[in-house]
């Protein structure tokens, strides 16, 4: 296919990811062999094979769960009770504290998420190539695009999988920490199972420097609570939870 030049560009988010395969081989044979060598029999050219498939030669607004059923079904890792840990607009501080709590688990320490973060990725129906120049923003395009599709996918399945207790970490200085529109917000939480899940423990924190605030008694937090309390699950909330506050100052 031939290039298009920039002004025809047929999307309006940036295209797949430069050496998307290579990076996506490269991560899982690092994650399987280095960091959870238990996972070192994964096959990673079949995940990745199972990866490409689902979005390959297909209309990238019309991507589905489904698509991405076969790659899912190959993710056979496993999360202890009580260790998983979500999050919505604080991304940074998460694996900020991640990185000295390396118990906890987040979307993005499951080889899944491990291997896609920070990439973007899509196809065309009328090639059987990945789409370097252009792919669909979630928000100006179609919100069933390649990327979105595969988190809001992988994001049920780590939910459904959590027990125990969960831990939560918002963003205390938004007016709204909890957003009903996030992928916390309309999947996980909703996926959720409460036959195993009994608590769910919401960390609340602000930005260093903004003067104290209880966001745990804003309305934005009740919202959260009485969604947790009527899937009958107990709510806690903690503002400002000191041992990630240490990791903010450094
Ligand atoms: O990129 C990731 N690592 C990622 C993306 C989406 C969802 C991770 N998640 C999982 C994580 F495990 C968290 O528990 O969901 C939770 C965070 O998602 P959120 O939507 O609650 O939080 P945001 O900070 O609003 O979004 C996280 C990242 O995803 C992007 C957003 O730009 C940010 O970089 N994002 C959010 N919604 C969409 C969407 N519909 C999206 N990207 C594409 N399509």
């Amino acid at each position: 296919k031939v290039r298009s030049p920039p002004e025809l560009l047929e999307w309006h988010g940036r295209g797949t990811t430069s050496h998307f395969s290579e990076i996506v081989l490269g991560r899982c044979f690092t994650y399987t062999q280095l960091i959870r060598p238990e996972l070192r029999d994964q096959d990673c050219r079949k995940i990745l094979d199972a990866f490409k498939s689902a979005f390959l030669s297909k209309n990238p607004c019309n991507i589905t769960k489904e698509d991405y059923q076969p790659l899912l079904k190959l993710d056979t890792q496993t999360i202890a009770c009580n260790k998983t840990l979500f999050w919505s607009k604080l991304k940074d501080l998460v694996h900020q504290y991640t990185g000295v709590q390396q118990e906890l688990v987040t979307l993005e320490d499951t080889l899944l998420g491990y291997m896609a973060d920070r990439l973007t990725w899509c196809g065309d129906p009328s090639t059987s190539d990945l789409n370097y120049q252009s792919c669909p923003h979630w928000r100006n395009d179609c919100s069933n695009n390649p990327g979105s599709v595969f988190w809001k996918a992988i994001s049920q399945k780590f939910a459904e999988a959590a027990c125990g207790v969960v831990q939560v970490m918002l963003n205390g200085s938004l007016t709204e920490p909890f957003d009903k529109n996030s992928v916390f917000g309309s999947v996980e939480i909703f996926n959720l199972r409460p036959e195993k899940v009994h608590t769910v423990q919401v960390w609340v924190m602000q930005d260093i420097g903004k003067g104290p605030s209880d966001s745990c008694s804003g309305s934005s937090l009740n919202e959260l609570k009485l969604i947790v309390n009527k899937r009958n699950m107990t709510f806690v909330c903690q503002n400002n939870y000191r041992p990630a506050r240490f990791v903010q100052c450094v």
